[in-house]
């Protein structure tokens, strides 16, 4: 597939921010995959992150704060062939979006969320997030925001994800990878990553990400559940990166009776006489 075939459009973001490496990182994984753009739709809800439906000249999806995931099932459930992605900030997933985060975890519908953890909220100028770390001070949070940070990874583990793995914005060739695998993980793949922000994040910089992302050697077990949770527990000196855990799992549409009989809306022909004759039990 040509270069061209996802050109991507200008952004608003801050010259440094981490978002670009994780744009180019997408764009090569959409590519190398040798995937028709008709056929992917790109999802985000508000945020920096967010913005990414708006740069792919894809389907594209821009939800309410927090509510990017109930569309991207949706999508997914009525017309399977679409390969379904989510772009969103680490507050619209795990803060307003939390619910929603994990229990379509439990739903496993095939889907790759790709979650831009800048540690704050940027988009709103700097305010904690539940992955902000503890003491670190904001405009809001002047003393130091004393919440315990989530735990996206050991969270995903918990409610059962499939596909959990952890990137990193300046290592944009392991990004990509991790990103192939995910959108090719049969059910729900969990990616976080790890990115910067230039502007509001002054703690967790590209330098700070840098000297602690270390990717995960060829010895781990993917599939051996304890092992990948204690990856995800590391988060001080060193971070681990990589793929923390794959098991294939039955997805939504296997389970359900008549979506895995192939009876899919967006395959469905349209009757109109149908529709005509349910329509006069309204009037
Ligand atoms: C219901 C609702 N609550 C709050 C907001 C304000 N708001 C917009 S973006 C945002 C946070 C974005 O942070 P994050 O998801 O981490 O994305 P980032 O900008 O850091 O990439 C908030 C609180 C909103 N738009 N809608
Ligand atoms: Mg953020």
């Amino acid at each position: 597939m040509s270069q061209q075939t996802y050109k991507t459009h200008e952004t608003a973001w801050c010259p440094g921010c981490g978002n670009f490496g994780i744009i180019g990182a997408l764009k090569n994984s959409l590519e190398q995959l040798n995937l028709d753009p008709h056929k992917v739709l790109i999802l985000g809800g508000i945020g920096q992150a967010a913005k990414m439906p708006q740069y792919f000249d894809t389907n594209a999806f821009c939800g309410l704060h927090g509510r990017a995931v109930p569309p991207a099932v949706a999508a997914k459930m009525v017309n399977p062939g679409l390969t379904v992605i989510i772009n969103s900030g680490d507050g619209d997933t795990y803060g307003e979006g939390g619910n929603h985060f994990i229990h379509n975890i439990r739903r496993n519908v095939n889907i790759a969320h790709f979650v831009h953890n800048n540690q704050l909220y940027a988009l709103t100028k700097g305010q904690a997030s539940p992955t902000t770390m503890k003491g670190m001070v904001t405009p809001v949070q002047v003393d130091g925001s004393s919440a315990i940070p989530f735990n996206p990874l050991l969270m995903a583990l918990g409610a059962g994800a499939g596909f959990v793995a952890r990137g990193f914005s300046g290592n944009p060739e392991h990004l990509t990878m991790l990103m192939k695998r995910a959108i090719a993980y049969p059910g729900y793949a969990l990616v976080d990553i790890l990115q910067n922000c230039v502007t509001f994040n002054k703690l967790n910089t590209f330098a700070w990400y840098k000297e602690r992302a270390k990717e995960i050697d060829g010895s781990h077990d993917v599939t051996d559940l304890g092992a990948a949770m204690a990856l995800a527990t590391q988060f001080g000196d060193t971070i681990p990166i990589g793929v923390l855990y794959e098991q294939p799992l039955e997805d939504y549409h296997s389970k359900h009776a008549a979506l895995n009989q192939g009876q899919v809306l967006a395959g469905r022909d349209n009757d109109p006489d149908k529709l005509a004759e349910i329509m006069k039990a309204f009037v």
